[in-house]
């Protein structure tokens, strides 16, 4: 294949209730797609960065603008154009993972739908559904939350996620275990917002029996989440902090991860989620996809992942739903918790035209 350009398309699309999180309210979702040209045909990538670097260093505009001025360019004049080859060839240029996982990501669909194979036989998957958890955002009162997760049990999904800040922790989570019981898989996600000094009171959620804490301190933290584990008694994942498969073998290695949270955009792409996911089978550490609210495009392709056996947790690959009134392709619907893993070639969804033009805000070509 050759390159012959990328089409960067900014799209907004609103979220169907306000997501909090310890690092801010999201009412809508701003997003980078890249529909990547070859000589043979068209792939789609998404970027799962925000618009503002909260989440991680990473922002949409500096996404587009690497992808413009250095990635794009380094891709056409790197050789023939092959999914597996893109990392290497964009390895000179230090991090920006979301923004070269997009690339990557594009490449593969485009690969992959001229071969007629799927994301899913591609990475190895081993499902034909996977079981599906679901995000709960941070709310003003704790019946406001009991209502949100009886919603999403009723939905069907298998797992909640709190996500959790100081002061808004061991209340809700209590308050959830007594009104929905001991069954429930629940588990909660601070996005870095404590610090070693809250080992103590962290430890209070050990009675809760919850099947992990995510990421409780600061991404560069690896250490002090090693110390925080010998300190509490629910089990720690990684997220923020796991960027690559080394890293991952390193917090491994240092006790900072008993369970890992793989997002392919904060890791640089499904090629490097796949040799994470890899590390964590050998090393015994169970892993689960995570979610960075996602359209279609990347809800298929995480869908796809979290279908490999070593994805032994419920994921965030929630129904398109769970954010989107309308998604930008046919949407993902929970069917007794699950959704299906794509079948077609590629992705195994495209954008429906309408619906990504309602979307659309702006594109803008960037050749070969
Ligand atoms: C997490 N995701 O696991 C992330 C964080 C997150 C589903 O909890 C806009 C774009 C809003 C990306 C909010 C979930 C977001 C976002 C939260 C990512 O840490
Ligand atoms: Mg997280």
């Amino acid at each position: 294949m050759k390159l012959e350009g990328v089409e960067l398309r900014r799209i907004s699309m609103p979220l169907v209730s306000p997501f909090r999180t310890s690092f801010g309210t999201q009412t809508s979702r701003e997003l980078l797609l890249l529909r990547v040209v070859t000589d043979e045909g068209e792939g789609w990538g998404e970027c799962v960065a925000m618009v503002d670097p909260l989440y991680s260093e990473e922002y949409l505009e500096g996404a587009a603008d690497v992808l413009r001025r250095f990635l794009v360019p380094a891709l056409a004049a790197g050789g023939p154009l092959e999914a597996h080859r893109v990392a290497t060839v964009l390895e000179p240029f230090k991090a920006h993972r979301m923004a070269k996982a997009a690339l990557e990501m594009g490449v593969l669909d485009a690969e992959l739908r001229v071969e007629g194979r799927s994301f899913a036989r591609e990475l190895g998957a081993v499902h034909d559904r996977v079981p599906c958890g679901v995000s709960v955002g941070i709310m003003d009162s704790v019946p406001q939350l009991l209502d949100a997760v009886g919603g999403y049990l009723d939905e069907g999904y298998v797992r909640i996620k709190l996500k959790i800040e100081p002061g808004w922790d061991i209340e809700p989570v209590r308050a959830v275990r007594e009104t929905y019981g001991d069954d429930v898989l629940l588990q909660v996600d601070a996005n870095t917002a404590y610090s070693i000094g809250d080992a103590r009171h962290l430890a209070r959620l050990d009675p809760f029996d919850l099947l992990l804490i995510e990421q409780p301190l600061d991404e560069d933290d690896v250490l002090g989440h090693a110390d925080l584990a010998r300190q509490i008694a629910t089990p720690v994942c990684l997220d923020e902090s796991i960027t690559s498969a080394r890293s991952a073998a390193a917090a491994i290695r240092l006790g900072a991860a008993a369970i890992v949270n793989i997002k392919p955009g904060r890791v640089g792409g499904y090629l490097e989620a796949r040799r994470i996911h890899d590390v964590c089978v050998a090393a015994g550490i169970p892993v689960w996809c995570g979610g960075m609210l996602e359209t279609g495009l990347g809800r298929a392709a995480n869908v796809a992942l979290a279908a490999l056996p070593g994805f032994t947790l419920p994921g965030d690959t929630s129904g398109s739903g769970r954010y989107y009134r309308t998604d930008i392709t046919e949407p993902f619907v929970l069917a007794d918790g699950h959704l299906s893993v794509p079948t077609g070639p590629g992705l195994g969804v495209v954008p429906l035209e309408d619906e990504l033009a309602a979307v659309t805000v702006s594109t803008e070509w960037v050749p070969a």
